[in-house]
């Protein structure tokens, strides 16, 4: 069934990253699936604004395992009050893996947004930092690009779809946008979350397409 894209809808590509894809860093199942869909989508041009996230770490940031002796990857433990993952390190600023994904022609991405740069503090929404030391900070570079931009519907895609994904469409709806998720054009970390986070989006009244229905 066709699914018609409204010239007010963004798409937003989260972290499209070489690290999030098989032989990176933080590899997700099939991660690398969803590139030859992005492209496509890109192609047909289905988008009136597209803009993309890339996490972006300084070495020795606080969500890597390696910044706490003992730790291993996949660890949970507890960071300013709430749970934090500790993850192999990833994404390193200014290193390959860290990259907008190099098949993909970006030259139509509008807007670049960086996230996790900030040492003690991770960032796996689009909109806004993890909590950290001073709270929950609202980061309001993406509402503001989207609201100047007069969008109230966006539509992701991108990895990991049980983290920054999942994130990323919660924040949307907080902040009111109908959101979407491009189901077949994102991969998880963690496979067996599938069912939990499809469960999470209808919850949120977040809608989950397949690219094949856009345009
Ligand atoms: C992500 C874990 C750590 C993601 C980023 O892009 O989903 N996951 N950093
Ligand atoms: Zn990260």
């Amino acid at each position: 069934m066709s699914h018609p894209v409204s010239n007010r809808a963004a798409l937003v590509l989260v972290d499209v990253q070489p690290d999030f894809m098989p032989g990176g860093a933080l590899a997700c199942h099939e991660g690398d699936a969803i590139v030859p869909g992005i492209s496509r989508l890109l192609e047909r041009h289905v988008f009136q604004h597209v803009v993309a996230t890339q996490d972006w770490h300084p070495a020795g940031h606080v969500s890597f395992a390696s910044s706490h002796p003992g730790r291993r990857a996949f660890d949970r433990i507890p960071l300013y009050g709430h749970a934090q993952t500790l993850w192999p390190d990833h994404c390193v600023q200014e290193t390959p893996g860290a990259a907008l994904h190099p098949s993909i022609d970006w030259s139509g991405v509008e807007k670049v947004i960086r996230k996790g740069d900030d040492p003690r503090v991770d960032s796996y929404s689009g909109f806004r930092e993890n909590h950290g030391p001073d709270g929950t900070r609202p980061s309001t570079e993406l509402h503001d690009w989207l609201r100047a931009k007069n969008v109230d519907e966006i539509y992701v895609c991108g990895l990991a779809r049980d983290v920054c994904v999942l994130w990323t469409a919660q924040d949307a709806v907080d902040l009111g946008y109908r959101t979407h998720v491009v189901w077949d054009l994102t991969r998880p970390v963690t496979p067996d979350s599938d069912i939990a986070t499809r469960f999470r989006f209808d919850q949120l009244g977040v809608d989950t397409v397949e690219s094949s229905s856009l345009g």
